[in-house]
C-alpha cells in the first residue's frame, strides 16, 4: 500500500484562532451563534457518525440508497481521474463511488477534505488499504477556504455529499458555488447530495432523536470551546433544540440556556451572560427544493446533467457539469 498524503491547511494553532475569531463575533451578537463547524472535534465526528445510524435520521441512509442505484452511470458520465471529496468525514459512502470509478475507469487519485484530521486520517488510510495502486491525498480545511489549492492532476469529480452544503446561508452557498465552478476545468463534475423539503414530523426528529445523539453531538461544541479557549461551560445546563424554520426552510440546532448564567472564557478574557430560555445556534441545515437548487447550480455556471430523488422525495443527488 502506498502512504496517503495528508496535507494539513489547518494546524491546530490555524483552528484556536479561528475559533478565537468566530467565539468573539457569535458570542457578542445579539442572538448568539456559533458555526456548525466547531461541532467536528474527534468526539463530534464520532458522534455524528453515530448520528448516520439513528432509526430517525434518514439523509444519510437515503442518500446511500440513491448512490448505490446512480453510482455507474455517474462513474460513465465523470470518466473521473480523480474523485475529491469535499466534507469526506470517515468517508463511509465513498468505498461505493472509489469502486465503481476505479472498475475499468480511469480513476487515479482520491482526495478526501475535512475539517478534523482524526476523521480524514481513518478514511485516507482505509482508502489507500482497500484500493491498491490509488493515490490518497488528504487534506485538512475548511472546505470554503481551500478550493483553489485542491490537487489536481486529471479530470476531476467533486463530491460534496451528506447535504453539507445547507450549511450554508444562501449568500454563502452562493459564494462557494461560483468559487468551485470557476477553479473546475471544462468537463469537470460536481456530484451534489442534499437534503430536500419535507414534512417537518419527519425532520424534526432527524435533529432531535429519542437516544439524545443529537443532543449530546450539539453539546460537544461546548466541550470544544471549554478545551481550546479554557470556557467553563456546563454543558448539561444547555438544553438541545431543534427547530424547523418554514420561512428559511431550514432546521435551527440550537443550545437553550436552562437557567441564567456566566460563563468565562479565559483565553478571550471574556465573560459571556445567558439569561434562561437564550438560545446559541450552532447549525442552520438547509432543505432544497428541486428547482431551487438547479436554479443556484445554474447561475453559479454548472449545468445539471442528471438528477435522482428517492421516492418519497426526501434526498436528492445532482451531477452537474462546469
Ligand atoms: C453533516 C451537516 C449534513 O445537517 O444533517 C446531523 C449535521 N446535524 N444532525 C446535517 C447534523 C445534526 C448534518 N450535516
Amino acid at each position: 500500500m502506498t502512504e496517503p498524503k495528508l496535507d494539513i491547511h489547518l494546524t491546530d494553532a490555524d483552528l484556536t484562532a479561528a475559533l478565537r475569531a468566530d467565539v468573539l463575533r457569535g458570542l457578542t451578537a445579539d442572538s448568539k451563534w456559533l458555526p456548525p463547524k466547531w461541532l467536528y472535534d474527534a468526539r463530534g465526528s464520532e458522534l455524528f457518525e453515530e448520528i448516520t445510524n439513528l432509526p430517525e435520521y434518514f439523509p444519510n441512509r437515503t442518500e446511500r440508497t440513491l448512490l448505490e442505484r446512480a453510482v455507474d452511470e455517474i462513474a460513465a458520465l465523470a470518466q473521473a481521474e480523480v474523485l475529491v471529496e469535499l466534507g469526506a468525514g470517515s468517508a463511509a459512502k465513498t468505498r461505493l463511488l472509489l469502486s465503481a470509478l476505479s472498475a475499468g475507469g480511469p480513476l487515479k487519485a482520491y482526495v478526501p477534505q475535512d475539517v478534523s484530521l482524526s476523521a480524514l486520517r481513518g478514511a485516507a488510510a482505509q482508502a489507500a488499504a482497500e484500493f491498491a495502486g490509488l493515490s490518497v491525498h488528504g487534506v485538512v480545511s475548511d472546505f470554503t477556504d481551500t478550493l483553489r489549492t485542491l490537487p489536481g492532476g486529471g479530470r476531476r469529480l467533486v463530491a460534496f455529499l451528506g447535504g453539507t452544503l445547507g450549511n450554508l446561508v444562501p449568500t454563502e452557498r452562493a459564494v462557494f458555488l461560483s468559487d468551485l465552478r470557476e477553479v473546475l476545468n471544462p468537463g469537470e463534475q460536481l456530484l451534489l447530495g442534499a437534503g430536500l423539503v419535507t414534512d417537518p414530523d419527519v425532520l424534526i426528529p432527524a435533529y432531535d432523536d429519542a437516544a439524545g445523539i443529537t443532543a449530546e453531538f450539539n453539546r460537544n461544541v461546548l466541550r470544544v470551546l471549554n478545551y481550546r479557549l479554557r470556557a467553563d461551560f456546563v454543558p448539561d445546563r444547555f438544553a438541545h433544540v431543534a427547530i424547523w424554520d418554514p420561512d428559511a426552510e431550514w432546521i435551527e440546532m440550537r443550545l437553550r440556556a436552562t437557567r441564567d448564567m456566566r460563563v468565562d472564557i479565559r483565553d478571550l478574557d471574556m465573560t459571556v451572560h445567558f439569561a434562561r430560555g437564550e438560545d446559541l445556534r450552532t447549525e442552520i441545515s438547509a432543505k432544497f427544493r428541486p428547482e431551487t437548487l438547479r436554479a443556484e447550480l445554474a447561475t453559479a455556471g454548472f449545468t445539471v446533467t442528471r438528477a435522482w430523488t428517492d421516492p418519497r422525495a426526501r434526498y436528492a443527488l445532482f451531477l452537474s457539469e462546469r
